[in-house]
């Protein structure tokens, strides 16, 4: 079953895979076509048919930007632009990105192809490309000014390098950094290993973490912000807008999260413990990993992690840091909990009859109701779960697993029906006495103590 969001990315998707058959028929051009999308959801990627065999990686409200095979060498088309990314229903933001997004597509190759990489610049400044962690020539690295020079607006660069290594790398801008990073140029670069039976897995995800400071009611980042983002984002989008990470009960599971924010994000997975098994630097050997359940992915910095999907159920995934799961909000509200203001809003009713008293009890109604908010930006807490608000924004999605799900198929299952008697439940009987400890021998320091006296 499809809803709306996956049939769109299903549609669009196949058309991203017209637009790479086609490329394919202009491979004696030039240039290679740069396909673009304006889709917003996840677009799961076929295997490839032309160049070396892969298992494809599914980006989260991302997708794989098309290739072509000009001999032996694979070729990609960047366009760097001015696009608008839907960071959420009702909440559009113009970026900088590439290929009509933010974040840019996935570029998928094979340990030992040589790529060339054609990068057309059609902001209103210059650009470069970052190929963080991949071993290339000085001369490719993609540092303006110390690389080579940066990318004039409407000119084309061509990188060209072998890939050495397999793993999970990134791309983005390292000209006028602070500001095109803040405004959304970032894209992740998967080396699949050339050995397929090399740490093989049944679901591949990532995504990468992507900071923003878009004020209510307007569209475009604060790019002079340093710490206070209210847009946390995964591929620039955010909750409850992030897909679910949809998996068949039994299957090996890898996801891979890059951080280019300015901050740490501890990523925290529910139901289940899994390993690290790779850095940007490369696979983690056997030996070498132990169980987690949270993973601090470090600034600039990206970690794979895999599990065995034995756990049915609807498991929460998010950032730790509780105000990455917030969207939109201030940060200097006086907190209220614990304060009578009902003789408050009595007063103030008279004149403005609408008023509330909120945050008296906590922050939970800003969950359940809908106050007006100003155009383009989304409540602080939303989304709703199959048992009430779930008071969540931001960072935050869910990995659903289920028996039986086809290969191919990351459509949403819906909500999990858990089984009679593995649910939470009201009771209603007598509660036995809750223990207390009153006893003198246990409390260190008697009250009334000789301190007093
Ligand atoms: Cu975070």
């Amino acid at each position: 079953m499809m809803n709306r969001r996956q049939l769109l990315g299903a549609g669009i998707g196949a058309g991203a895979m017209l637009a790479s058959a086609a490329s394919a028929q202009t491979r004696f051009r030039d240039l290679p076509e740069a396909a673009t999308t304006d889709s917003p959801y996840t677009q799961v990627p076929g295997r490839p048919g032309t160049g070396p065999d892969y298992n494809p990686v599914v980006t989260l409200n991302g997708w794989s930007l098309p290739f072509r095979m000009n001999g032996n060498v694979k070729e990609f088309h960047l366009v760097a632009e001015p696009v608008e990314r839907i960071m959420a229903d009702g909440m559009i933001a113009r970026l900088w990105g590439y290929n009509g997004q933010s974040t840019g597509p996935t570029l998928e190759a094979v340990e030992g192809e040589r790529v060339r990489i054609y990068v057309t610049n059609r902001l209103p400044e210059h650009t470069s490309v970052h190929w963080h962690g991949l071993i290339l020539p000085s001369g490719m690295d993609g540092v303006g000014g110390l690389s080579h020079p940066a990318i004039p607006p409407g000119k084309t660069f061509v990188y060209e390098f072998d890939l050495t290594k397999s793993g999970t790398f990134m791309y983005h801008p390292h000209a006028d950094e602070m500001v095109q990073m803040a405004m959304g140029m970032m894209g992740l670069f998967i080396v699949h290993p050339r050995d397929p039976a090399f740490m093989p897995v049944d679901r591949d995800f990532a995504f990468l973490l992507a900071a923003y400071d878009i004020d209510p009611g307007t569209y475009v980042p604060r790019i002079m912000e340093m710490t206070d983002f209210n847009l946390w984002t995964w591929n620039s989008r955010i909750f409850p807008d992030i897909d679910p990470l949809v998996v068949s009960k039994g299957d090996r599971v890898r996801v891979r999260v890059g951080n280019l924010t300015m901050t740490n994000h501890p990523i925290h997975m529910h139901g289940y413990d899994f390993e690290v098994t790779g850095t940007d630097g490369g696979w983690v050997p056997e030996s070498a990993r132990w169980p987690e359940v949270s993973i601090d992915i470090p600034v600039g910095a990206m970690r794979a992690y895999e599990f065995d999907a034995v756990h049915e159920g609807d498991w929460a995934i998010h950032c730790h840091k509780s105000h990455h799961t917030m969207n939109a909000m201030g940060h200097d509200i006086p907190t209220f909990i614990g304060t009578d203001k009902r003789r408050l809003s009595r007063m103030i009713n008279r004149h403005q009859p609408g008023y509330m008293a909120m945050g008296t009890a906590g922050m939970a109604d800003m969950g359940e109701m809908s106050m007006e908010i100003p155009d383009n930006t989304v409540p602080m807490m939303a989304g709703w779960g199959p048992y009430g608000p779930l008071e969540m924004g931001g960072m935050f999605s869910v990995v659903k697993v289920r028996d039986g799900i086809a290969p191919d198929d990351y459509s949403d299952p819906g909500w999990y029906e858990n089984p009679p008697g593995t649910q939470a439940w009201e009771w209603t009987g007598e509660l036995p006495e809750h223990a207390t400890n009153t006893s003198p021998a246990t409390i260190l320091t008697p009250r009334g103590g000789k301190r007093q006296g």
